[in-house]
């Protein structure tokens, strides 16, 4: 598909240390549609959804959760012990959308890591989906 062509290649070329967009959308520099906000985390609808509901969960302060692997030099989820609060927070954030959305009979949680998982954002960010019957295994 070209899509995943697309974002295999935009994980390829991904800079992980650098800002990514989402830095502007929680500095609300670009306008997207908020679902949930506190402190710590901002959920808002994908521009690209791929199910009736696609929230995406970020946390406001990136702090290490994506990180170079120092052998591969690729990007990838790196969550350490002391990211326990963040963690727990986004998860919390992920079920209050969930019940929001009317999505609770059955919703996706998804975190893609790294080029080979498609991801193509390198600010951690959790995926909620649900608003349609979910298959698995996913693509
Ligand atoms: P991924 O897991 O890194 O592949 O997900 C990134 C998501 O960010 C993807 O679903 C995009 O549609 C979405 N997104 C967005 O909602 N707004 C944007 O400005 C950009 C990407 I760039």
């Amino acid at each position: 598909h070209d899509e995943q062509a697309a974002a295999k290649a935009a994980a390829a070329t991904a800079d992980s240390g650098a800002p990514t967009i989402f830095d502007k959308i929680i500095n609300k520099e670009i306008p997207s549609s908020i679902v949930y906000e506190d402190e710590k985390v901002l959920a808002f609808r994908d521009i690209n959804p791929q199910a009736p509901v696609h929230v995406l969960v970020i946390p406001k302060v990136r702090d290490g959760l994506t990180e170079l692997a120092k052998v591969t030099k690729l990007p990838y989820l790196y969550a350490e012990a002391r990211h326990g609060e963040i963690l727990g927070q986004l998860l919390y954030a992920a079920r209050i959308v969930a019940e929001k959305e009317g999505i609770l009979d059955g919703f996706r949680v998804v975190i893609n890591s790294g080029p080979s998982a498609c991801q193509s954002v390198y600010h951690l960010h959790l995926h909620v989906l649900g608003g349609r019957q979910m298959n698995w295994p996913p693509g």
